[in-house]
């Protein structure tokens, strides 16, 4: 790190170098460099997305000093690390981003502007990395920046899928998914190190042999053999020089494994094998909280897992490090149960590729990992056939037998012979065809097990995982999730980030809580024609994309009204839409009604296979048609389904926002961080008790949030004392008519089957419990509305939104994960003569 090349910093504006000087004029020699020798274009021949590219790789030229630094620094101190192991990172475009956390936006800006571009035309080039499903990939993503930020020497381990999650388009009002082609173009920001592939073994059989000692050892004889290349992302951190490392894996066919003497004079063979083997990492799995019994998502977790712990190994060994202080080097966090597989992988390289003892592996292994859960959803809980994993993982089975029988004795210890309880902490289950259970997996071999939100952590205790919270009390945590300020302020709401700068100077983009000093101005007139001024303009932005993405004119001076999350039953839309359908009733019984215009704004995509999401698209833009078209209606009402809602997409939807719609039935949502980035952005919330909507509300302050529905409790209640939809649809007229509209085919020209399923659901079983809902619901709107007529009000309530939404920064989560469960330390990263710039 002392070696003078990587000092070539600009130094008092005297030598700026081109790789690394953030003078505009040096940015814009480097770029223009960068479009001849990297692109092999001229500006007359270059299109936007070559401009892009020349910008990528001049902005991570400028990473690249401060990663190599890092990863300098990281391995002269040996300096202990977390990895971070999730089979989603939802990234979101790269070049904005990283534009803020080098603090050369706005040096940038000019050097494009001078150069007759437009930077937010270059950075809408960038396709969406979207290597993730919805909240619990983005959060890997929010928490990646923070560690970054925070200093903390990190890897973030993957997959490097090839297509993403699909592309949402709208044909006739159905979901239609096409495939994300996102590497087309390439990639600037990933650096494949070939150099550190790994083989990962599958299928096969085990068998004992005798080590060099004498001693029996097993050994596992594979079926295949895939090889595994990292791909590796810098990650930098806010205004600091720490560029953390995100190390995704992508599956490619070995040239070895008998390769040649299996296929000789068999072309077409051993092309098969390559292109099987790649196979492993094309495709994301585009399911947001069901899990499918897939043989190849198994593949992917296991290929993933295994890339990462030898990568790790790998590490240790060339740090001279002892493997008997693994847990010392490494605090490895499993990201939901995907990753769990871990446990079995971290036992088996012990025990059988190092040759440790079962005793000292195990408590290593305990040592290591933490498990975050993010659902109670039972269609969640990942279990693998026993056919299937013994045939692809024969020797984990044999590993995640022993643990379990190791596990069960002490179980009998303590709690005596209760066969129950035994079969229900079993890490097989055997009540209907034998599965292993991840997350029994994910809970015996780690020392933290956490949820995402206080409710969602004390219901683990006392549900989903009551008989481990009975076994190992000690293990349970709750670490309420955040989102960054960086990419969900700073970024998405630039002037509202200008704003509450200049008046209470930036240190609240690196300490949130300090946002708070803001109040001040809540009541203050100025302030607050301010504050309304960039809401308008955000609103104005939002309604061009959506008059340009969809064709529906609205009006920006209505209150928008905003749901954007993947489609759900238990995240209720649907609910959502009976409101849409009871405001248009109500104008059609009273044309001259006087109500708060406004704009109902959804976007989310659904899981291919889950018909009923879709079904609710469908029903949103059938429902949309109607009253759009409706000169009745007029602007006082409309509702947008937004197409293709993905990180990219989003960033201008947050900040446009009045009110935010956190409606899933108490209980469900785990935490929620859609929630959080609307109310940093000075949307109100209608929301339920759940998830961190609880703790959001004791922030802001209960009268400056709509609250509404049954509590957790009462959920649980109604269900044990039978709960029958159709008696609140018989007895709510406005219920009634909603419903009967949407069976009679009022929204589907007279097309009565359509929507039948959606119905019949509703008054039939409704798990979700709309119907129970609905009228706390609309009547809670209607103070909405209220509220939003005076206008003072709201301004207060929106500035103290904002003000008070200091705790859910990632960077008070990474803390405490840092504290709680990591016990990590921030390590600085010093650059000779570096400098940032502070656009
Ligand atoms: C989701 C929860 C959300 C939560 C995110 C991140 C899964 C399995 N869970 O409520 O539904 O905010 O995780 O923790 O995707």
């Amino acid at each position: 790190i002392q070696e003078p090349q990587l000092q070539g910093q600009d130094v008092g504006m005297q030598c700026e170098d081109d790789r690394t000087g953030i003078g505009v004029e040096t940015l814009k020699r480097a770029f223009l460099d960068n479009l001849f020798y990297v692109q092999g274009k001229f500006p007359a021949l270059a299109t936007k997305h070559d401009y892009y590219m020349a910008l990528a790789y001049t902005v991570r030229d400028r990473l690249l000093q401060r990663w190599v630094n890092t990863a300098a620094i990281y391995t002269q101190e040996g300096s202990r690390t977390v990895a971070y192991l999730s089979a989603e990172f939802l990234m979101g475009p790269h070049l904005g981003n990283n534009l803020i956390n080098l603090g050369i936006y706005n040096q940038v800006q000019q050097a494009m502007t001078e150069l007759k571009l437009d930077l937010k035309e270059l950075l809408a080039k960038e396709e969406e990395p979207g290597l993730g499903n919805g909240g619990l990939g983005r959060l890997a993503a929010c928490y990646l920046d923070s560690l970054a930020s925070l200093e903390i020497p990190t890897l973030g381990y993957g997959i490097r899928y090839e297509f993403g999650i699909f592309d949402q388009i709208i044909r006739n009002g159905w979901q239609v998914e096409k495939t994300d082609k996102w590497l087309r173009y390439g990639n600037p920001w990933e650096i494949a190190r070939p150099e550190w592939a790994v083989s990962v073994k599958f299928g096969g059989r085990t068998e004992a042999h005798k080590n060099a000692q004498g001693r029996y050892q097993v050994r596992w004889v594979p079926h295949k053999v895939v090889l595994g290349i990292p791909y590796d992302t810098p990650i930098l951190g806010y205004k600091v020089n720490t560029a953390n490392t995100l190390r995704l894996w992508k599956a490619e066919a070995p040239e070895s494994f008998d390769f040649e003497a299996f296929n000789r004079g068999n072309y077409y063979g051993a092309v098969d094998q390559k292109v099987t083997s790649e196979n492993l990492t094309k495709v994301l799995y585009p399911n947001d909280e069901t899990y499918e019994g897939k043989q190849l998502r198994l593949e992917q977790q296991y290929f993933f897992v295994s890339c990462a712990l030898q990568d790790m190994l790998r590490i240790m060994l060339r740090q001279k490090l002892p493997l008997e202080q693994f847990h010392e080097k490494f605090a490895v966090q499993l990201n939901d149960t995907h990753p769990a597989i871990a446990v079995a992988e971290l036992m088996r390289l012990l025990l059988d590729e190092h040759e440790m003892d079962w005793e000292p592996a195990w408590e290593i292994t305990q040592k290591t990992f933490g498990y975050t859960n993010h659902t109670l959803l039972p269609e969640a809980l990942e279990k693998w056939s026993l056919k299937l994993f013994s045939s692809l993982l024969p020797r984990h089975l044999e590993i995640i037998y022993e643990i379990n029988w190791r596990f069960l004795e002490q179980v009998r210890h303590k709690f005596g012979t209760d066969e129950g309880r035994i079969g229900r902490l079993s890490l097989i289950d055997e009540n209907d065809g034998k599965f292993v259970r991840m997350a029994h997996l994910a809970c015996v071999g780690s020392h933290r097990i956490n949820g995402v939100a206080e409710l969602h952590s004390e219901l683990l205790k006392k549900t989903t995982l009551l008989d481990f919270y009975e076994f190992f009390p000690e293990k349970f945590t709750n670490v309420t999730n955040g989102v960054t300020p960086r990419r969900w302020i700073v970024l998405s709401n630039p002037k509202l980030a200008n704003l509450i700068t200049s008046c209470i100077g930036d240190s609240w983009i690196k300490h949130l809580e300090d946002v708070q000093q803001i109040e001040t101005f809540a009541q203050d007139p100025g302030f607050q024609k301010e504050w309304q001024q960039i809401k308008r303009e955000n609103k104005v932005n939002v309604a061009s994309i959506l008059l340009d993405r969809t064709g529906v004119k609205v009006d920006p001076d209505s209150l928008f009204d905003i749901q954007v999350k993947r489609i759900h039953q238990y995240k209720r839309q649907h609910l959502n839409i009976l409101h849409a359908i009871t405001l248009y009733n109500q104008i059609k019984q009273n044309p001259n009604l006087d109500i708060t215009p406004r704009t109902l704004i959804f976007a989310g995509k659904a899981a291919p296979g889950y018909y009923i999401a879709k079904l609710i698209i469908k029903l949103i833009d059938s429902v949309a048609d109607v009253v759009n078209k409706d000169p009745d209606i007029g602007d006082r009402l409309k509702v947008v389904f937004l197409p293709d809602y993905n990180v990219k997409n989003s960033q201008p939807i947050y900040p446009a926002a009045d009110l935010s719609e956190q409606i899933s039935t108490a209980g469900k949502e785990a935490s929620g961080t859609g929630n959080m980035k609307f109310a940093m952005n000075g949307a109100l919330t209608i929301g339920t008790l759940d998830g961190a909507n609880i703790e959001i509300r004791n922030a802001v302050g209960a009268e400056n949030f709509f609250l509404f529905g049954l509590t957790t409790e009462d959920v649980g209640a109604l269900r044990l004392t039978g709960y029958r939809p159709w008696e609140y649809y018989e007895a709510n007229p406005q219920l009634k008519q909603a419903i009967d509209q949407i069976a009679s085919g009022y929204f589907s020209h007279g097309d009565r089957r359509l929507f039948k399923p959606l119905v019949d659901l509703l008054l039939d079983k409704d798990p979700f419990m709309l119907m129970a809902d609905y009228q706390p619901y609309i009547d809670c709107q209607q103070q909405v509305s209220q509220t939003y007529r005076d206008r003072d009000r709201w301004l207060q309530m929106s500035i103290l939104n904002t003000a008070r939404m200091g705790k859910f920064s990632s960077d008070r989560a990474i803390r405490e994960y840092c504290q709680q469960i990591w016990k990590v330390k921030p390590v600085p990263v010093q650059l000779a003569a570096a400098k940032t710039g502070d656009g």
